[in-house]
């Protein structure tokens, strides 16, 4: 086995050079599992002592965990596997994060520079396979460029429209040597966004013109929001032009949810009619770090083209343009572009009438539904109930199925920044679990709360173990119904309820938690929902709670119609 060069005073090993780099970026926590090929890195993370490890059960996990901590904490998030099934495995996470505007940087070890195309056992191109699905990606032949790899993979992250990047570490190069002299970092490079971009003057100008002469002005916020930190820009804004502010899914927590300027989700995973009619009445639209995508526009619909005026917002020159017809592109960071614009509008007077009439509208539904006694439970009722019982500092990871669009919806944040999220780019299941491990590191003095379906269960819950070893108090929940409940919905609304391969088996999750160690509770009956729930939030370790709930395609659902 080739071994670590022997350290002079002016070199380091790549493995040690790599932690150095790491933390000369401010990173202080990797996510991540031991293989063959990663001995050496593993070695040096021992040596050295100062990065915490994350031992995780599986690689997609690991990205996840990253995904989550970087979230909460603003921090590039690190997560690392073995070459091979640890590379394919790993990549989930990394996916998610980019297309989710997450900066994670994923390290997978590989084989010796000097074994490869000798179909040496876990050879594959990690340059091909990352390639398309990172914003940046490079593959190490030499010891002696690690340093400033690592300098332009944070770079890439933490710059622009933030996203993932992976470096492929084969095993040689973490035995090669590495000049001390060579291992610096601009540290503000592990934090995002890194190096804002501001606004062109001109076109904040037109920007405010149109909006002076609006009637009905909207923001509709993505995720570019709480991304960039632009929360207290955009109220000062939003209330000195008296608008209303919609957000997407991941635009959740760019304003408090309980003022009157916020309307709430749009889009076809947590809007309502309610909600639409807002989109629907406005005359100019001001997005903010949102694509503009299917989900938000209920398919390009609302808003109808050409019947609103756009200004875009947007950090990447890309989106503007893309999805409407836009007639103020701004391609600047969100905190610069709506400060700008702040000043250079005059304060109107606004009527925001219409927007309370909707969300009483919408919630009067809601809490009709919500105080249902039926049994299986009613999966607003559980809604409900975090949402009066969790404080306002909570973060609450959504899976997709029930679990994201109902708490988008119905679940309100209380304050801005990141209380609330869901991978919204892929939605893959079994998200959750692993996301909010991540959180509860990045945050570990707040209560984190994992919300998933049964189906997203399935697919993460080897990961308890992880959590029950590091003892986090997190509370899991189930949205127990044992179907595939959003497509059978699907399949309800739009295929003449001809169900097929949707229906799985009953598992009682709350036993399956409690062979893993995590403190477990069944619920059956809607009077006792409240009661467990506040015994598993304020106990002291991980907990369970499985709610057993109405699927999906027999509630009559008040979220949007189901749009592919
Ligand atoms: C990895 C992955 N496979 C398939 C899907 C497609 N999908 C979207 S929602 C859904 C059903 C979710 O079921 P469950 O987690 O039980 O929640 P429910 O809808 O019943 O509340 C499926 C299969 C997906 N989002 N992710």
């Amino acid at each position: 086995m080739n071994k670590p060069v022997e350290a002079q005073a002016s070199t380091l090993s790549g493995a040690e050079a790599v932690v150095e780099m790491l933390k000369a970026h401010g990173v202080e926590v990797v996510f991540g599992l031991c293989g063959d090929t990663s001995l050496p890195l593993y070695d040096a993370l021992y040596r050295m002592e100062s990065l915490k490890h994350v031992l995780t059960r599986d690689e997609r996990h690991a990205g996840y965990m990253a995904d989550g901590y970087a979230r909460v904490t603003g921090k590039v998030g690190v997560c690392e596997g073995p070459s091979g099934g640890g590379a394919t495995y790993i990549l989930p996470g990394l996916v998610e994060a980019n297309e989710s505007s997450v900066p994670i940087l994923a390290i997978n070890t590989d084989v010796s520079v000097s074994s490869r195309n000798r179909f040496t056992l876990t050879e594959l191109d990690q340059r091909a396979l990352m390639k398309p699905l990172t914003k940046w990606n490079a593959v190490l032949d030499r010891a002696a460029d690690i340093p400033r790899t690592f300098r332009a993979a944070f770079e890439a992250m933490t710059t622009g429209r933030p996203g993932s990047a992976h470096i492929a570490l084969p095993f040689d190069v973490q035995n090669g040597p590495v000049e001390r002299s060579e291992v610096w970092a601009d540290p503000t490079l592990g934090a995002f966004p890194s190096r804002r971009v501001a606004p062109d003057p001109f076109s904040i100008e037109l920007a405010a013109k149109l909006l002076r002469g609006a009637k009905n002005p909207l923001f509709i916020c993505g995720g570019g929001v709480v991304l960039s930190g632009a929360e207290a820009e955009l109220v000062s804004l939003a209330e000195k032009i008296s608008a209303p502010v919609a957000t997407t899914v991941s635009g959740k927590g760019s304003i408090d949810e309980r003022c009157a300027h916020s309307v709430g989700v749009v889009g076809s995973n947590g809007g309502t009619p309610a909600t639409r009619a807002v989109v629907d009445a406005a005359d100019v639209i001001v997005f903010v770090g949102c694509r503009a995508g299917s989900v938000t526009t209920e398919r390009w619909r609302h808003p109808a083209p050409g019947r609103t005026r756009i200004i875009h917002i947007d950090v990447d020159p890309v989106v503007p343009g893309t999805n409407y017809k836009v007639d103020v592109p701004i391609v600047a960071d969100a905190k610069l572009a709506l400060a700008a614009l702040e000043e250079a509008v005059n304060t109107r007077e606004g009527d925001l009438s219409f927007v309370d009439a909707r969300k009483r509208e919408k919630f009067e539904a809601f809490d009709a539904l919500a105080a249902s006694t039926e049994t299986p439970i009613r999966p607003e009722r559980v809604v409900a109930a975090l949402d009066r019982l969790l404080g306002k500092d909570a973060i609450v990871v959504a899976d997709p199925g029930t679990p994201c669009p109902y708490f988008s919806a119905y679940y309100l944040v209380k304050g801005t920044g990141r209380r609330f999220f869901s991978n919204r780019a892929h939605g893959a299941l079994g998200y959750a679990l692993a996301a909010s491990v991540g959180a509860h590191i990045g945050r570990p003095a707040v209560k984190t709360v994992s919300v998933m379906g049964d189906g997203s269960f399935g697919m993460c819950v080897g990961e308890l173990e992880t959590v029950v070893r590091l003892k986090l108090p997190i509370t899991f929940i189930v949205i127990s119904n044992a179907v595939y409940g959003w497509i059978k919905a699907g399949q309800k609304s739009g295929y003449g309820q001809r169900y097929f391969s949707v229906d799985f088996g009953v598992t009682d999750h709350a036993r399956v938690a409690d062979a893993f160690g995590v403190r477990s509770f069944r619920v059956t009956e809607p009077d006792r929902l409240d009661g467990v729930l506040k015994e598993a939030l304020s106990h002291g370790g991980p907990t369970l709670v499985d709610v057993v709930c109405q699927p999906l395609h027999e509630a009559k659902a008040p979220v949007s119609e189901w749009v592919a």
